[in-house]
């Protein structure tokens, strides 16, 4: 029994339920808010100690950290999201971590700036908006170029690695982060948002952040 604690409008979420869709696994979908703090509850706690969503519980085996769960979920099911062979694996790692730190970080600065702190009435920070576009122009380039070569982002086979970048860049419309100058990215990410494992399990990125605002403007 497979239970995945967190919600729809986190894109660290949604990469886990790529995952469990692309490896067929059905889970039990366990609500957990942190805007209402149900993540601090003990009980939450003792599941993800860090409070962060998502976690999951599979047989009694909790987890927390979206890469960790996918490394462990590929693996646990024997799955060539992450093949066997340690080199594989390291480029895999490579690109992930490349994803999840540099690009990652980047798209959360202009994320916050521009979708949530508006949202939240926080104050927008015009000079880490700034750096966040200025790093995503360096870095979207290296994805560019690493997608004109190959037909997925570790090289030629589809991985974990596709499914991080997958969700990292899911706020790209709700952030208006246009991916127009970088083809081969685009063309990629156009591809895997039509396969069933996105279609199946997920209502579009943007509408859950719409879902959210309004819960959060009727509050
Ligand atoms: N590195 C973590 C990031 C998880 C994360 O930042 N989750 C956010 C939602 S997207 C969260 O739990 N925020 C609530 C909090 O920090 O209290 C992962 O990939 O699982």
């Amino acid at each position: 029994m497979i239970k995945l604690y967190g919600i729809g409008v986190s894109s660290a979420v949604a990469k886990v339920r790529y995952a469990l869709n692309f490896l067929n696994l059905k889970y039990e979908w366990v609500p957990i808010s942190p805007m209402a703090r149900e993540n601090q509850t003990p009980e939450y706690l003792s599941i993800s100690p860090t409070g962060k969503i998502p976690a999951v519980d599979i047989d009694g085996f909790k987890l927390f950290e979206s890469n960790a769960i996918n490394r462990y979920l590929a693996v646990r099911y024997n799955s060539s999201l992450y093949p066997m062979d340690a080199q594989k694996r390291a480029v895999i790692d490579a690109w992930t971590d490349y994803a999840s730190i540099h690009v990652a970080h980047a798209m959360g600065r202009v994320i916050f700036n521009r979708v949530f702190a508006p949202m939240s009435g926080q104050k927008v920070d015009e000079e880490s908006l700034r750096v966040g576009l200025e790093f995503l122009d360096k870095y979207f380039p290296v994805l560019e170029r690493q997608l004109s070569g190959n037909a997925c982002l570790a090289g030629s086979e589809f991985s974990l690695a596709d499914i991080n970048l997958l969700a990292v860049l899911d706020s790209c419309e709700i952030a208006r982060i246009s991916l127009e100058k970088y083809p081969s990215l685009k063309k990629w990410r156009l591809n895997l948002k039509s396969k069933p494992f996105y279609q199946t399990c997920y209502k579009d990125y943007t509408q859950y952040c719409q879902e959210a605002m309004s819960a959060m403007a009727s509050k």
